[in-house]
């Protein structure tokens, strides 16, 4: 058994999940934020069988976009002259960023 932890953009998270339930696939999502753009994304866990994560990724390829982003990056000092030296940088955001883990022991209660 695998557990799938899947971090997409937020638009994306609605339709991706849609996508999987509706094939009968189990998932958690959690709200979270990136630690470089710090904009809302969110993670999401599946536990799956060895067998099913190719059509898990599948899914995901189909449900979740690449996208350019500004982020600016500011020189670390407090003052208006550090703002004023941000440099803007355009950034591609994965469609997902996937960690596939193997689970030691999967137990429903
Ligand atoms: P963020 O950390 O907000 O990163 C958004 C995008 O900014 C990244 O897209 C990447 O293109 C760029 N980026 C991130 N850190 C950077 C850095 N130190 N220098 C320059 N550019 C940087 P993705 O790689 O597609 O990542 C999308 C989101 O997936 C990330 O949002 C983060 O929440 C998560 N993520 C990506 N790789 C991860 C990892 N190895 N461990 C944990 N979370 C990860």
């Amino acid at each position: 058994m695998k557990l799938l932890t899947v971090i997409v953009q937020g638009d994306d998270a609605p339709f991706l999940l849609e996508s999987l339930t509706k094939r009968g696939f189990r998932a958690t999502r959690i709200n979270t934020a990136g630690g470089f753009l710090k904009k809302p994304n969110a993670t999401i866990l599946l536990g799956l069988d060895d067998e099913e994560v190719d059509d898990v990724l599948a899914v995901i390829r189909t449900n979740c976009q690449t996208r350019l982003e500004w982020a600016n990056l500011l020189p670390g000092g407090p003052g208006l002259d550090d703002f004023l030296l941000a440099q803007p940088i355009e950034v591609e955001v994965g469609g997902a960023t996937v960690f596939v883990l193997d689970v030691e022991q999967f137990v429903r209660l």
